[in-house]
């Protein structure tokens, strides 16, 4: 057992009760007491995340009490976002990130492209539902190095392929490395896609992108 259990399993209920004001409170406290930033996200966060998940598919908690928890997801993930990040890092060159079209998760999104930027890439963030001409067209009329595309949704995991496909149309595909990920999104898809890189998490992510820099 760690010796921050308790504040980590405080972070985590309030997660759970979308406690966005507190839970920053609650964050600064395990820093504070020397817990290190990539321990709160995955044994606090992402775990209170992850009951939320599980309850969600049990049928036990339904979509509002799931927006709220986000909400206070990103609260805290945006508190931790200065301590995850390299201060003073001049950046290397530019990605582009988005969720797909037809999806409005964005928890994962953020915190790969935070991670990112740690490793000195300034980030475009496009946001959600993001239409795939959209995407071309940012591609075109920018000097990104890197496409990062974020799916949540087995129905919205082959944008992903549309995606790359309208790269294609448009000349433009050799331009850019495409990276997928997202929890339904695996190697096998992202090879049958003609993705250039898949990670599973938002760290991995984030060597696989500067890496493309070197
Ligand atoms: Co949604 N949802 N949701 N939801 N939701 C899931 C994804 C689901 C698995 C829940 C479940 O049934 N257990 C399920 C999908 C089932 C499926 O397709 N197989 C689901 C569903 C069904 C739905 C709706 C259809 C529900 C409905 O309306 N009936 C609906 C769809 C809306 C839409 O998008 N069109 C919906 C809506 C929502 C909310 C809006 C309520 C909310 C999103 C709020 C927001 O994002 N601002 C929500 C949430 C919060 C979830 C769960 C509970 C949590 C997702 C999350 O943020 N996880 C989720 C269940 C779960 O995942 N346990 C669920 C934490 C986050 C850090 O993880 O996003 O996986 P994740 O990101 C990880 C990795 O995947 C990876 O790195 C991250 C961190 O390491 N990663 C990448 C992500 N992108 C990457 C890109 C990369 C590399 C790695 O390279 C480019």
């Amino acid at each position: 057992m760690s010796e921050y259990s308790e504040i980590f399993d405080e972070i985590s209920e309030l997660l759970q009760k979308g406690k966005a004001k507190d839970i920053v409170g609650s964050v600064q406290k395990a820093l504070d007491a020397g817990a290190q930033p990539a321990d709160i996200l995955q044994d606090a966060l992402m775990s209170g995340m992850n009951i939320v998940g599980g309850k969600f598919k049990r049928n036990e908690v339904f979509v509002p009490e799931v927006l709220i928890a986000a909400r206070a997801m990103n609260k805290a993930t945006e508190a931790l976002k200065p301590h995850l990040a390299k201060a003073g890092v001049q950046p290397v060159g530019k990605a582009i990130i988005c969720t797909v079209k037809g999806d409005l998760h964005d928890i994962g999104k953020n915190l790969v492209k935070m991670m990112i930027e740690g490793k000195g890439i300034e980030v475009e963030d496009l946001g959600v539902d993001c239409d795939t001409q959209a995407v071309v067209d940012k591609v075109k009329e920018t000097d990104a190095k890197v496409l990062c595309l974020s799916a949540l949704l087995t129905t919205t995991m082959t944008v992903q392929k549309d995606v790359i496909d309208a790269l294609k149309d448009s000349g433009v595909r050799d331009k850019i490395k495409v990276m997928v990920g997202g929890a339904p999104v695996t190697q096998g898809f992202a090879d049958e896609i003609g993705a250039d890189a898949y990670t599973q998490d938002a760290a991995s992510a984030a060597d696989v992108c500067r890496a493309f820099f070197d």
